[in-house]
């Protein structure tokens, strides 16, 4: 059984990867939609929500864990692996494709504050600097807005990408896992001008290379977990049907 969370819905897109690629494995997703967004979240609060729910994802059975949240990965992984021995896989932005790809050798980077000014983030831009000119851009409020308040996301896109393309980037690379629920969107705005690069696929494959050998699944399903509930429930992690209706799965019968 693998186990997946983010701060919120944005972790559904490496979910549906993973599903796409290993059918029969168990998974169980879950939603931090009480922390959201980590982006605006001191580095200790993101790395003790992190540790927290991979140790209940444990305790429920998981042998791998996935923190399908760039900003997560960037803050709370190399933490993680040093506590918990299960594989751990991150994602982070697809710099490397997009430098690979990119002909004015300038790339934009969208991705949450915090997750642009990691240390971790820092060295992997670093890698491919002198040869690409890495524009990264810190995008406050929209994962919120994806989460919540879809009105907004317009004016957040005009914002933080308009002036990417304007420096002439060719690449645009989706550095948060929220924003590829708004892909259709993102491209459009680029329109010819750039490429919209996402690494769930990428990360899918991960997973499969790390995955123990002998996996327990006796229930093929997806379990879906928000830690955002109603007073009335407190201390206890709910289903939340909105997950599965995003994630495009048919409610059951
Ligand atoms: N989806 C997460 C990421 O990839 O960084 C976090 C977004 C957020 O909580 N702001």
């Amino acid at each position: 059984m693998i186990g997946v969370f983010d701060s919120g819905l944005g972790g559904l897109t490496v979910l549906n990867s993973i599903r796409s690629l290993l059918p029969d494995q168990a998974l169980i997703y879950v939603a931090d939609q009480a922390y959201t967004p980590y982006g605006d979240q001191s580095e200790a609060t993101v790395t003790q929500r992190s540790r927290e729910i991979s140790q209940w994802l444990i305790e429920q059975g998981c042998q791998l864990i996935v923190i399908a949240c760039n900003t997560a990965t960037a803050i709370a992984i190399d933490q993680l692996r040093r506590e918990f021995s299960v594989p751990i896989v991150g994602v982070e932005p697809g710099v490397k494709p997009a430098a690979l790809l990119s002909r004015t050798r300038k790339i934009g980077i969208l991705a949450t504050e915090n997750t642009v000014a990691s240390q971790r983030y820092q060295r992997l831009i670093q890698a491919f600097l002198p040869n690409v000119q890495v524009i990264s851009q810190g995008c406050s409020g929209l994962a919120d807005a994806i989460e919540s308040d879809p009105e907004a996301i317009p004016a957040l896109l005009q914002k933080y990408l308009c002036p990417l393309l304007d420096e002439g980037v060719d690449q645009v690379v989706l550095g948060c896992t929220h924003y590829p629920l708004i892909r259709s969107q993102i491209e459009q705005l680029a329109g010819a001008r750039a490429r919209v690069i996402d690494t769930s696929d990428a990360i899918a494959m991960e997973v499969r290379r790390r995955l123990p050998a002998k996996t327990s699944n006796d229930v093929v399903d997806v379990r879906w977990y928000t830690t955002k509930f109603d007073a009335s429930q407190a201390g206890r992690l709910q289903h939340y049907d909105q997950l599965k209706a995003l994630a495009g799965v048919q409610p059951e019968a």
